[in-house]
This record gives structure tokens, C-alpha cells and sequence, in this order.
């Protein structure tokens, strides 16, 4: 192999990256024509896309290739687990320097196909170009298998609102990160490799959940286009909310109420879903407040915390 990108050659590059991909029961045909053949036996596919960058995204000095290809795999197929479907394939496009070492690009191609693994998916094909930062351009592809889709716009008055996966634990390893340490472990690697609850989504549906969204924003953000979607308000309740020790302990050493991270703090891709209150949930949800008739003149949207506003630091916004 090579030692960059640019020395191997787009051709040459594309074989070092597709000849590491297995082949799923979902792919009819991978990558090597001129595109891929995902069986879509619900005859609907459920689509989505995010962009990643260097520097704002992820940084070469916080995150191996890997962990950037598990997160950035991650990240999208929990949108895609959050509509109530089984996540299929991704497609990667890749933006990449010349002088980018092969092994970051293949490293990264392990990543997103170890985590497509996790959630039963595989890669089919993307492209690569050359361009001064790495950008990561991915989409991924799912089976509702029959399901509805579960919207952002079907929360009642007097749902429940539950979240399953972590809270928080991104937040704070950024936090530990930004201010220069890489300890502890567990909120570092929590910000490097998060960990979706890939199959709550499509059993929440079945559940009956009445909406649901992937937290990549934070909580409070994220729950905010529920209620602005449905129409109603959200009161959340605080004491409600896991704050393990660990937690509590480094937010007193860096001066970080952890309520903020688990309320504000996105990339743990934890997924939150409203319920009617009759559902028996299992013990791997948790119920954290509740859909409640909306006060405001703007006709839903604002999301409380014990009856009041939530207003520090208000989740994750690019612009
Ligand atoms: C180096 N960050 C970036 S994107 C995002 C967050 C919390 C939310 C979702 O983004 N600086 C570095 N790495 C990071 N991960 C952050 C800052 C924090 P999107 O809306 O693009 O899905």
C-alpha cells in the first residue's frame, strides 16, 4: 500500500477501501459498478445524510481514523433507527488532502464497516475526491420492515416522554477534551465512539411510541423540534435523569453543572421517544417528563425543565 491517498491514486485508493467491506443479506450488488443494489423489501427506504469535517466535527489529535469512522457510521445510522427502521447501508463520500495517509483512510473505512456491523448494515459504495480538509459526507439507508415511520409530529398531550442510551457522557469527554486532558476514560472514549441504541428505534415503534427523534443535538434541543412538530410543550423532570457519580464528580472538578450535559449535550446518540402512558415500557427506557398542552402563543415547541424554562446552554447549533 501507498503511504498517501494522493501517491495511490483515486482508483488505487477505492480498492484498498471496498476490499474490506462484507456483503450483507441486504445487498443484492456492492460496490464496483456504478452503484449498488440494497433490497428494499418494505418497498420504502428511509434516507439520511450528514456532513462531517475536521476541526468541527472531529480532530486528528482527539480521535484515531477509526473512532472517526465509528462515530460519523454511528451517528447516521441512529437517524435511521430513530425513524423505527433497521438500518441497511451507507455510502460514503469522501473528501481527503493528497498528503492524507493511506492507513487514516483505510483505518476510517474499518471504523464505519465496524459499526455498520453493530447495526446489522454495511457500506455499498461512496466516492472520494481531493480537497483541502477531510470532509465526510455520508448517507444511510434503512428497512422500516412494514412499521410506520415514527415522526417528530405525533407527541399527545399527556404522552410520556423516555429516552434509552447515554446522556451527558459525549458532553463531558468534549469538555475534558477542549480543556486539554484525556481523562477520564470514560467520558473520552464515550465522545470518540458513541454507542446508539441502534434496536430501541425500531422497538420503540412497535412499542407504540407516538415520536421519536436520535439526541445528536442535545435533549432539550432536540425534544424542542418534537414539540414544535406535534404542537404541544414538553416538561422534563430533572430528578428523573441518571447523574452517576462519575459524572457529578468530574463536573465539580472542570465547574460544569452535569445537568447541562445530559440536558444540552449532543453525540451520544441516545434515542428519546413519547409514549402514550398506558405502554408498559421495559426497564431500558426511561421515563423523564411528560407532553403536557402547550402555553405559548407560537403554538408548541418550548420544552421545561420542573415547570421552567431551560435556558443554559441551549444544545448544539452550526450557525
Ligand atoms: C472538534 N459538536 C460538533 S457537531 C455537534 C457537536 C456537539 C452536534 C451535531 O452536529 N468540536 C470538535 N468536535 C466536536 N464533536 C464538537 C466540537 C461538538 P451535526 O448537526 O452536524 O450533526
Amino acid at each position: 500500500m501507498q503511504g498517501t491517498v494522493g501517491e495511490l491514486g483515486e482508483f488505487g485508493l477505492i480498492r484498498e477501501l471496498t476490499a474490506r467491506l462484507p456483503l450483507t443479506p441486504a445487498v443484492e450488488l456492492g460496490p464496483g459498478d456504478d452503484a449498488a443494489v440494497v433490497k428494499a423489501p418494505d418497498g420504502r427506504v428511509v434516507a439520511t445524510t450528514d456532513v462531517l469535517i475536521e476541526g468541527r466535527h472531529f480532530r486528528r489529535d482527539w480521535s484515531t481514523a477509526y473512532d472517526v469512522g465509528r462515530k460519523s457510521a454511528a451517528q447516521n445510522l441512529a437517524d435511521v433507527a430513530a425513524m423505527g427502521a433497521v438500518p441497511t447501508a451507507i455510502l460514503l463520500g469522501l473528501v481527503a488532502p493528497a498528503d492524507l495517509p493511506t492507513t487514516w483512510a483505510t483505518e476510517l473505512m474499518d471504523g464505519l464497516r465496524d459499526e455498520c456491523q453493530v447495526a446489522g448494515a454495511t457500506v455499498v459504495g461512496g466516492d472520494v475526491v481531493r480537497g483541502d480538509t477531510i470532509t465526510l459526507a455520508i448517507t444511510a439507508l434503512g428497512d422500516l420492515q412494514g412499521r410506520a415511520p415514527v415522526v417528530r409530529s405525533g407527541a399527545q398531550v399527556g404522552d410520556v416522554v423516555a429516552v434509552t442510551g447515554w446522556l451527558g457522557w459525549s458532553a463531558a469527554g468534549l469538555t475534558v477534551l477542549s480543556r486539554g486532558f484525556r481523562s477520564p476514560r470514560a467520558f473520552v472514549e464515550a465522545h470518540r465512539r458513541p454507542e446508539p441504541p441502534y434496536h430501541a428505534g425500531p422497538a420503540g415503534a412497535d412499542l407504540g411510541a407516538t415520536s421519536m427523534v436520535d439526541v445528536s443535538d442535545g435533549l432539550v434541543a432536540d425534544l424542542g423540534h418534537v414539540a414544535k412538530a406535534s404542537g404541544v410543550d414538553i416538561d422534563l423532570r430533572a430528578a428523573d435523569f441518571d447523574v452517576p457519580a462519575q459524572m457529578a464528580d468530574i463536573g465539580q472538578a472542570v465547574g460544569v453543572d452535569p445537568l447541562v450535559w445530559v440536558l444540552s449535550g449532543g453525540e451520544d446518540h441516545a434515542i428519546a421517544a413519547t409514549f402514550p402512558s398506558t405502554v408498559q415500557l421495559p426497564a431500558r427506557w426511561r421515563v423523564v417528563g411528560e407532553v403536557v398542552r402547550t402555553a405559548s402563543a407560537a403554538r408548541g415547541g418550548q420544552v421545561t425543565v420542573d415547570g421552567a424554562p431551560w435556558d443554559r446552554v441551549g444544545g448544539w447549533d452550526h450557525f
